[in-house]
């Protein structure tokens, strides 16, 4: 009995023994595998972000259904093929009567999906900001085109299709050269309350109107059909009933401008109220040979989305980080560089162009 005691006794000394020369407890094996994996997920985000093959990008127009977003698109894949990136470029928008809401849904379900680029043609104004700063945060490019995030919140770049404060001075001139030495009374059909882009160019026109050259044109209202052709077209014509001298309703959008067009057309109204503003050739084509609507200015959309792709991609694939200054290539467009927005109180540009104004004479082409 004795000696089972003492052989007892020597093998807990022997194994406390064993235990301190380790120097660690019995349970320590377990968190070292533990710690590892910590340095182990450290590393890929040191890695250049340029040894992905393809980056998965998200198209995001203010809503479907526009035939101007559908070239946009086109543009976009175009630059997508040519770069041979091997991710999934999505074209995902909401509809026109559910457009912040739907776009605010989109960025959402997108940042939770891990998509590497967000390009967005803002309809939410900076109701966008917190879901455009979550994905941000979630490592997402995030990119404007078209129409930005008022604030430049959540937004790396905007994709500038023309200066906005020219875009101001463009309507005023067309709208001076349909009314004439004369002038006459106006009134701006615009799209939504919240489209950052139509804003900042009825704010141009505004601002380009208080030239003595414009003086006798006279700006009476500013109303809004939301870039839905119903509404578009009711609106353009109650405001020929509220303004019975009214001469020329200015519309910055490409859903206004035709459903105005159309309401005048049907109504027989050509002769007194003339239509102008931001159209598509194609769809005005009818409009303009018949008088209705005589001059009107627009970029090409095509190549709005393939700038817009290009830049997004840069700085997805880590080649340029998205700050001013820099310069990169853009294929067949050339090279462009990020500057400070000068449109904007805060906000970084690459800056498109060119306008062009459309009449009888170059409609059809
Ligand atoms: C409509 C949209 C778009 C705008 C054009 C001119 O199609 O509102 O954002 O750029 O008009």
């Amino acid at each position: 009995m004795k000696k089972n005691i003492w052989q007892f006794a020597t093998l807990v000394m022997v194994l406390s023994m064993l235990l301190t020369a380790c120097g660690q407890p019995a349970a320590a094996p377990v968190e070292e595998p533990a710690a590892a994996p910590v340095e182990e997920e450290a590393a890929p985000a040191e890695e250049p972000a340029m040894v992905k093959e393809g980056y998965d990008m998200v198209f995001l127009p203010k809503f479907m259904g526009n035939m101007v977003f559908d070239q946009a698109f086109a543009g976009a894949k175009e630059a997508h093929d040519e770069l041979g990136d091997t991710g999934k470029l999505e074209f995902l928008g909401p509809t026109a009567d559910q457009s912040v809401a739907g776009q605010i849904e989109i960025v959402t379900s997108a940042t939770s999906r891990g998509v590497d680029a967000i390009m967005i043609s803002n309809n939410a104004g900076d109701q966008i900001v917190p879901v455009a700063v979550a994905a941000r945060d979630a490592g997402i490019v995030v990119t404007t085109w078209d129409s930005p995030i008022p604030s430049a919140e959540g937004e790396q770049v905007f994709v500038a299709q023309v200066d906005f404060d020219e875009t101001g001075v463009v309507m005023a001139d067309m709208a001076l050269e349909i009314l004439g030495e004369a002038g006459g009374q106006m009134a701006v059909l615009s799209a939504s309350p919240d489209a950052a882009n139509q804003n900042a160019w009825i704010a141009a026109m505004q601002e380009a109107l208080k030239d003595p050259k414009y003086a006798k044109i006279e700006l009476v209202d500013v109303v809004y059909g939301n870039d839905i052709s119903e509404d578009s077209y009711n609106q353009a014509l109650a405001l020929v009933a509220k303004y019975p001298d009214l001469g020329l309703i200015m519309a910055p959008t490409t859903i206004g401008i035709t459903s105005a067009a159309k309401a005048m057309t049907d109504e027989g109204l050509c002769d007194k109220v003339k239509i102008s503003g931001l159209g598509l050739p194609a769809e005005m084509v009818e409009f303009t040979l018949s008088g209705c609507a005589p001059k009107f200015a627009l970029w090409s959309f095509v190549d709005l989305g393939y700038l817009s792709y290009y830049l997004t991609y840069r700085i997805a694939s880590g080649e340029i980080k998205g700050v001013e200054g820099e310069t990169f290539e853009a294929g067949r467009m050339g090279t462009y560089t990020i500057e400070k927005d000068p449109t904007r109180d805060v906000g970084l540009r690459i800056l498109m162009g060119p306008f062009s104004v459309y009449d009888a004479t170059n409609v059809e082409e």
